[in-house]
Order: C-alpha cells, then sequence, then structure tokens
C-alpha cells in the first residue's frame, strides 16, 4: 500500500506547460496524494536548470528516485523536458518536492526567446530551497560555457526578487574528468563571482555580496553513461545530503521565507502569475498574500466545521425550548476544538496575518454561537421570574410579612440568574450579562410592586368593607330612633369602629414596608371614607325625613305611651296628642338638617321649634312677612356641606308634613264624633215616655193578637237585614236626603240580592256538600301609617280607594263596627279616603280644623 503511494507521489506532474499555462487541477492532485499539504514547514522544494539534455531529468530521477521523463538515450539530443514538472521524491525526509525544468538555450524556442527561461529560472528561485545547477565540466572555465547566459539570467532575475530567499545553489558538475573537485572548485567559484559581478544591481544591492542572496554548493558527478556504476554511487552519497536538508546546517538550512505546505500550491500560482504579467515579484508581500489568501480558507473550512458540527447543532437546537446544563463548558469546548484545528493548520503562515485571521475566526464563531446565549438567557430570565413568583406566592401562604418575602425571594431568583448565566459564559467569549441582569432585576421589582398594589388594594378594600358593615346599619338603626342624642351617638360609633380597625390597618401596611407619609395618607383616605359611609347614610335618610317624620308623627299619634294602637272613645286629647306628634317629627326634622361631626350643640331645634310649631297660623303668616329665621338656604352654625336640609328646605317640608297629616288627625276627631253619636242612638227618655203612654192601645193589641206580633216581628227582622246589607248609618253620613236618594236606588237590588241568597241557601241544603276551591282571601291592607310602612304605602294612604276595596268593605258581613275600625291605623286608614269635606256635620269639621 506504501509503495503505490509512494509510486503516486514520486509520479511526476506537469505544473506549468509548454504554453507557460499553470495546471492548477492536476498540481492540486498531486499534493493531495504526495499529502505535501499537511507538511507544514517540514519540506523542501529542490528544482533542476541547466542547459538542455544535460541529464537533468536522469540525475532527478536517480537522486531521488521520481520518474521525470529522460531522453532517449537513442534518439539523440532533443528536448525532453517542456514547461516545469514536478514530483514527490521517495525515501527522503523532510517531504522534498522535486522540479525539473525545461533545459536552457535549447534549440526548440530559438536563440533570441528567453522570456520563458527567463520566467522559469525566476520561479524556480522565488519558490525552492535548493537549486540543482546542472553543468558539464568541461564548461568550467571556459568563456562561451552554455551555463553562463543560465548563471546571468539567475542573478538578474534575482534582483527582481524584492527581499529574496536565501536558496543553496547547488552546481552538479556532470561528467568529471579526472581534475580534482578542489581544483575546478575554484576555478568555478570564481567564474560565478564574475557573472555575479557582470550583472546590473539595483542600488541598493550594488556592494552585496552573492553570499547575501545564495549558499553556493559544489558537486561533481561521472558520466552517467560512461561510468554509470560510480554515477550510481556518487549519486547516493549526495542523495544523503538531501535528508533533513532543512536542519540547521543542513543544504538549506538557512532558508528564509518559507510559505507552509498547504499554501504552498498556491503560492506557486500566484508567483506564476506575477512572472507571467512581467511584474516584480515583491515575496514578503507575497508571503503575507498567500497568508491571508490560506488562512481565509482554512477560516471558513473551520468556520464551516463547526456549523455543520452535531455537537452544536445539538446544543443549539435544545436552547431552544429551554435552558441547557453545561452550556458554556459544552460550547466553550467545541469553539476550543475548531480554533485548535485552526492554530494547527495556520501555524506556519504569517503571525500577524494568521493571528488576525483567528481573531476574525473567532469572532465569527462567538457571533454565530451568541443567539443560543441569548436565547439561555432569555430561559433563564423567566425562569428567575417564575421562581420569585412561586416562592413569593408560597412565602406569603406561609404568613411571611410581605417585604421580607420580596427581600429573601429577590435575593435567591437573581443568585440562580447570575449562576445561570456563569453557567453559560463560554471562556473565550466576554460576554456581558449584567444588562440582563438589571433586566431580571426590574422585572422581578415590577412583580413584586404590582403584587404589592394588589395587596394593598385588597386591605384597603377589605378594612372599607370592615368600616361600612360597622358603620352602615348601626348609623341607619340610629337615624330610625333618631332623637337629640342620635350625632353624639353616631360619632360615637364612628369613633369606636375607626379607632378598632384603622390602627390594625396601618399595623399590615407596615408588613409591606410602606413609607410612613403614604401609609398614614391610606389611613386618611379610609378615615375619610367611614365618614363618607356616615354622610352618605345620613344623606339617604334625609332624603327621606318626609317619611320618616310621618312615621314619627304615626307612631306618637296612632299609639299611646305603652304603644298600644290607640282607640279614639272621644276621651282623649286629640290636640295634645297632635302637638306631641308633630313635636316628635320636628325634633326628627332637626337631627336630619345637617350632618354634625362637630360637637358643639346648636340651635336648629330650637329655631324649628319656634318658627315652625308655636304659634298660630295667622301669627306665622305675620312673622313670615318681618324676619323669618327659615328663609336661608344655610344654618348658621353649620357649613353649607354638611347641610342636609336647608332651612327654605325645613319650612316647605313642614308645610308639605302638615298637609300629608291633617287629615289623620281630621278622621281622629271624626272618629271620637263616631263613637260618640254610636252611643247615643237610643230616642231621649221623654219620648219614650210619651211612646209608651200614647200607643199604650197598640202596643196591647199587638201582644193580645199573635198573628200581628208574629208579622211584626218578621217586619223587624227584614228591617235590620235591609238596614245591614244597605249600611244605612253610613249611607245617611252624608245627610238625609243623599241618604234618602242612595237607599231607594239601592233597595231593590238589595231585597233581590237578598231573597236570591235565601234561595241559594235553600238550594245548598237539599244539595250534597262539594269540595269548593277555596276563595281567594283578600290580602290585609298593609298597616298604613305603620312605623315601617314605606313610602308607597304613604302615597297610598291619599289615593282614593280601589273598586274593590270599595265594594268589599261594606259587603263583608264580618266587618267591624265602623267605632272599632277607626280605631285601628288600618281602619284610621280605610277611612281617610276623600270624602266631600261638605258633606260632613259643620261641628266635627270645625273641631277637627281647629287642631289642624
Ligand atoms: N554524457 C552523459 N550523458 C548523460 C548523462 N546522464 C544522462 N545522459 C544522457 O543525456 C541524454 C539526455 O538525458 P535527459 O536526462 O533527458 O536530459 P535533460 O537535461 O533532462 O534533457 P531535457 O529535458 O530535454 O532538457 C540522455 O540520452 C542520457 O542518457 C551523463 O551523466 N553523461
Ligand atoms: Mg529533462
Amino acid at each position: 500500500m506504501e509503495e503505490t503511494t509512494d509510486a503516486a507521489a514520486a509520479t511526476a506532474v506537469q505544473l506549468i506547460d509548454g504554453e507557460g499555462e499553470f495546471a492548477g487541477e492536476s498540481a492540486e492532485r498531486f499534493m493531495a496524494a504526495a499529502g505535501v499539504a499537511g507538511c507544514g514547514l517540514s519540506y523542501a522544494v529542490v528544482s533542476i536548470m541547466g542547459p538542455q539534455s544535460s541529464g537533468k531529468s536522469t540525475l532527478l530521477n536517480q537522486l531521488f528516485g521520481t520518474n521525470f521523463r529522460e531522453m532517449d538515450a537513442f534518439r539523440g539530443r532533443s528536448q525532453t523536458t517542456k514547461g516545469i514538472w514536478m514530483a514527490r521524491c521517495v525515501g527522503v525526509e523532510p517531504c522534498t518536492v522535486v522540479m525539473d525544468l525545461e533545459g536552457t538555450d535549447g534549440r526548440e524556442r530559438g536563440e533570441d526567446d528567453t522570456a520563458f527561461e527567463k520566467q522559469s529560472s525566476l520561479f524556480a528561485l522565488a519558490i525552492s530551497d535548493i537549486v540543482l545547477i546542472n553543468m558539464w565540466c568541461h564548461d568550467i572555465g571556459r568563456e562561451q560555457a552554455a551555463n553562463k547566459p543560465l548563471l546571468k539570467t539567475v542573478f538578474q532575475v534575482m534582483m527582481r526578487l524584492f527581499s529574496p530567499r536565501k536558496t543553496t545553489l547547488l552546481f552538479v558538475i556532470r561528467d568529471k574528468t579526472r581534475t580534482p573537485l578542489e581544483h575546478l572548485e575554484p576555478v568555478l567559484r570564481e567564474d560565478i563571482q564574475k557573472i555575479w559581478n557582470s550583472v546590473a544591481k539595483p542600488e541598493a544591492h550594488k556592494d552585496t555580496p552573492i553570499s547575501e542572496f545564495f549558499n553556493v554548493e559544489v558537486t561533481a558527478l561521472p558520466s552517467f553513461e560512461e561510468k554509470e556504476e560510480q554515477f550510481r554511487e556518487q549519486v547516493q552519497q549526495l542523495r544523503q545530503r538531501f535528508s533533513n536538508s532543512i536542519a540547521p546546517g543542513g543544504l538549506a538550512g538557512d532558508r528564509r521565507g518559507v510559505v507552509p505546505a498547504s499554501g504552498f500550491l498556491f503560492s506557486s500560482q500566484q508567483i506564476w502569475k506575477v512572472i507571467r504579467e512581467n511584474k516584480d515579484l515583491d515575496l514578503p508581500a507575497h508571503k503575507v498574500m498567500v497568508a491571508t489568501v490560506r488562512c481565509d480558507e482554512i477560516a471558513n473550512e473551520k468556520f464551516g466545521c463547526l456549523t455543520s458540527d452535531t455537537e452544536w447543532l445539538d446544543i443549539e437546537s435544545a436552547v431552544q425550548s429551554g435552558p441547557v446544563p453545561g452550556f458554556g463548558k459544552k460550547l466553550g469546548y467545541i469553539v476550543d476544538v475548531h480554533m485548535q484545528e485552526y492554530d494547527k493548520e495556520a501555524v506556519y503562515f504569517d503571525e500577524a496575518v494568521r493571528k488576525a485571521k483567528r481573531q476574525h475566526l473567532e469572532s465569527r464563531i462567538l457571533n454565530l454561537v451568541q443567539p443560543a446565549f441569548q436565547k439561555l438567557l432569555n430561559h433563564l430570565r423567566l425562569k428567575a421570574l417564575e421562581k420569585f413568583k412561586t416562592s413569593l406566592n408560597l412565602s406569603l401562604e406561609g404568613g411571611q410579612s410581605f417585604a421580607a418575602s420580596v427581600r429573601d425571594n429577590t435575593e435567591s431568583s437573581l443568585n440562580e440568574f447570575e449562576q445561570g448565566c456563569a453557567d453559560a459564559v463560554i471562556k473565550q467569549a466576554n460576554w456581558d450579562y449584567s444588562k440582563i441582569l438589571e433586566k431580571v432585576r426590574r422585572d422581578i421589582e415590577d412583580h413584586a410592586f404590582s403584587v404589592r398594589e394588589k395587596k394593598l388594594s385588597e386591605l384597603t378594600t377589605q378594612a372599607k368593607e370592615k368600616l361600612r358593615k360597622a358603620l352602615a346599619e348601626p348609623v341607619e338603626s340610629l337615624f330610625d330612633a333618631a332623637d337629640e342624642t342620635t350625632w353624639a351617638s353616631i360619632r360615637n360609633v364612628y369613633r369606636r369602629e375607626t379607632e378598632s380597625i384603622l390602627p390594625q390597618f396601618l399595623k399590615t401596611l407596615f408588613g409591606y414596608e410602606v413609607e410612613y407619609v403614604p401609609a398614614e395618607q391610606m389611613v386618611s383616605n379610609l378615615r375619610d371614607y367611614a365618614q363618607s359611609i356616615v354622610e352618605n347614610k345620613a344623606k339617604d335618610e334625609a332624603s327621606k325625613v318626609l317619611i320618616h317624620m310621618k312615621e314619627r308623627f304615626t307612631t306618637v299619634f296612632s299609639h299611646d305611651k305603652d304603644s298600644i294602637p290607640r282607640v279614639w272613645t272621644g276621651k282623649e286629647d286629640v290636640r295634645a296628642i297632635a302637638k306631641d306628634a308633630r313635636t316628635a317629627a320636628l325634633k326628627l326634622l332637626s337631627v336630619m338638617v345637617a350632618i354634625r361631626w362637630d360637637e358643639e350643640e346648636d340651635r336648629i331645634e330650637s329655631i324649628l321649634m319656634s318658627t315652625l310649631l308655636e304659634g298660630s297660623v295667622v301669627s306665622k303668616i305675620a312673622s313670615a312677612a318681618h324676619a323669618d329665621p327659615l328663609a336661608s338656604t344655610t344654618w348658621e352654625e353649620i357649613p353649607p356641606k354638611f347641610t342636609m336640609i336647608t332651612p327654605a328646605q325645613c319650612k316647605s317640608l313642614w308645610k308639605q308634613f302638615k298637609a300629608e297629616t291633617e287629615f289623620a288627625i281630621t278622621q281622629a276627631v271624626s272618629t271620637q264624633q263616631a263613637h260618640r253619636r254610636g252611643n247615643s242612638k237610643l230616642p231621649p227618655p221623654w219620648a219614650m215616655v210619651a211612646i209608651a203612654v200614647l200607643g199604650f192601645n197598640e202596643i196591647m193589641m199587638l201582644l193580645r193578637n199573635p198573628l200581628y206580633l208574629f208579622l211584626l216581628f218578621v217586619g223587624y227582622l227584614l228591617a235590620k237585614a235591609l238596614a245591614v246589607q244597605l249600611d244605612i248609618s253610613r249611607e245617611f253620613q252624608n245627610g238625609v236626603v243623599p241618604g234618602l236618594i242612595s237607599v231607594s236606588a239601592k233597595l231593590l237590588p238589595t231585597i233581590q240580592n237578598l231573597v236570591n241568597k235565601v234561595a241559594a241557601e235553600q238550594q245548598a241544603e237539599h244539595r250534597p256538600p262539594a269540595v269548593e276551591p277555596p276563595e281567594p282571601q283578600l290580602q290585609p291592607p298593609p298597616l298604613l301609617l305603620s312605623p315601617r310602612s314605606p313610602m308607597s304605602e304613604l302615597r297610598r294612604l291619599h289615593m282614593p280607594l280601589s273598586p274593590v276595596r270599595k265594594i268589599a268593605t261594606p259587603s263583608s258581613p264580618s266587618s267591624p263596627s265602623s267605632s272599632s275600625t277607626m280605631s285601628s291605623p288600618r281602619h284610621f286608614v280605610d277611612d281617610q279616603k276623600p270624602r266631600p269635606a261638605a258633606a260632613q256635620p259643620e261641628n266635627e269639621s270645625s273641631n277637627a280644623d281647629s287642631i289642624v
């Protein structure tokens, strides 16, 4: 296998053809097969120049085991090698690339056509470490020696290299004669010196010795054709000199400006291009150029390797879905591997270029992997925030104070985040995660702030709810029983409840580390809220003051001091009772007119009493014209914002109140009179005595005849039934004439009704009893003017009764007597339905009016 490889390596390929074209592809194949590219700087390039058919190819093949085409000895001397060929030396270390050049001064190109000769010579000098100059022994010292133009060319072109490498010129004297080399060499060197001196040099190198540019070595070989054995022997000895030729003291021990093996082909190509274009060849610049191109190539290749590295691809895809533990370490290792590969391959190129390209490669790689790092940081950021949220919830549920929970959990979440970041950073990069750390801190602070706001808002709502519960109902009930102590009681309730709820709230706020000023503000807001509850409740009740006043009036007016509903029997002092009831209502009004947070006593009640209650109607009208203390929209001692009912409103309210309650008083008086009438239905005693004396005969006749007595009895029953049916007493309440008209109109239907009833009862007696659906019961009307009656009921008080109600009342056989009805609040209201005032007896109405 190794032999095959060696054979392949030793097989010569054409690098530059006879037309001067660079055969890049075949040369690349050769480089790959010969494995030159991986040699770094450990390789040497040997080329040979010399006259045509001077046995150059033969020598190289013998010396290096190559297979350059040689001239067939039997076909005569003609050009064999065209252009430049290349092969790898077999069995010599370090790797030695051998180049066989077309012979000089050949007849084939013509005497004047030395362009290719010069170009190939310059090319060989530019890229070779050792140049063998093949020459015939008999040419030494000869003026017209064949190799003289060649040397001249070599030296001339050497001047075109700005900073030439120090090339070893090994003169191989062929077909040596008996003259020992010791004698030949000085002559040769003298010739060389002469030629060197004769070459026109640039000003800078005018006095530069040849040794500055060349190591001149000389060796001689016997004729291959005549003394082949000796030739081979001495060639083997010469071959020894090519072992370790680049080591110090070796044939090319002090060479300079070596192009790394991987850039050799490219470098050769570029040099040839420059030479062909007949430009000056700046080798140092060329070297930098080669290094640049090659390092770029290497860097690109390594970058490509990284992008397709499966380990990197795994990490990249894993990081899309979540944090990757050990990200920094893993990625750093991958980057390291590829950077080391670059270093290994680019090590022999120009240092500055290599480093610059390395840096560039590194930054490209870091740019490639940085998005993954950012992605990871985002995961870590979200994770830190989530952790904070969860642990804060747990801490709060565990009863830890808010501020302490936030502090502890912020610290632990940020620590975890920082650890994650440190784990994600790769050693090659100086990635800064302070900004995202700040961002996480801000996220956490924002969340903590929002939770705190929410909790504080909840706390405030809870405190408000507590205050509302603690104040609303008690205040309402205090207003229900409003009297002169009401506002003092309300203030007490307010003080007691706020002093129990607010300090507790403040204490809770300190758990949230709310600063003193905002905490005080929050407490103050709650205090205001508590006040607003009381004030709103008060305003609410004030808006219903008329109802309350009427309720209060009814409570006092319709109930005695034991809260038993009054029965107006005629003994009561309606005037005094009505006054008490109104006084009570007015007192209630005085409580309702203003919000009294102040403990200062005010004169509102006395003003109301004196203005509204006391004095006759006439005196009131008179005083109204002069100085009416109620003709104002403000109370003297009360700020407008605490005024709920203005004095002027009080006045109109009182007016309305009186109007709405006077009917009750009228009714009470009427009831009393009706009661009195009911008790004096019998005729006067003198009339009874007159009847007994004058009707004695008729009475006796009736008593003696049972038939008369029976008819009288039946007639009495009939009349009684009709009287009940027609409610005679009621019909005649409105006067005799209307009573007669009304009774006569109802008489016939009533008799018919009675007969029907009797017939129906007779039928019912003969019919089996059937289960009848219960008749819908008439709902008892609500207790009007009861202390709890709503406004609607009060309105109903003044509305005409519905037809149903009107019919139901007289037809109900079980309806109580009118006197007892009047005594109960319900009937009291029933009887308040509008009736023409003119129909009432004059004395009754005047009595009631005097009370009203
Ligand atoms: N006299 C003599 N002839 C030799 C020697 N070595 C080779 N030859 C002969 O010289 C002839 C040319 O050999 P090549 O090796 O082809 O010579 P070359 O210099 O490569 O020729 P080109 O490639 O055409 O320039 C052949 O016939 C060889 O046999 C030698 O040492 N002495
Ligand atoms: Mg040849």
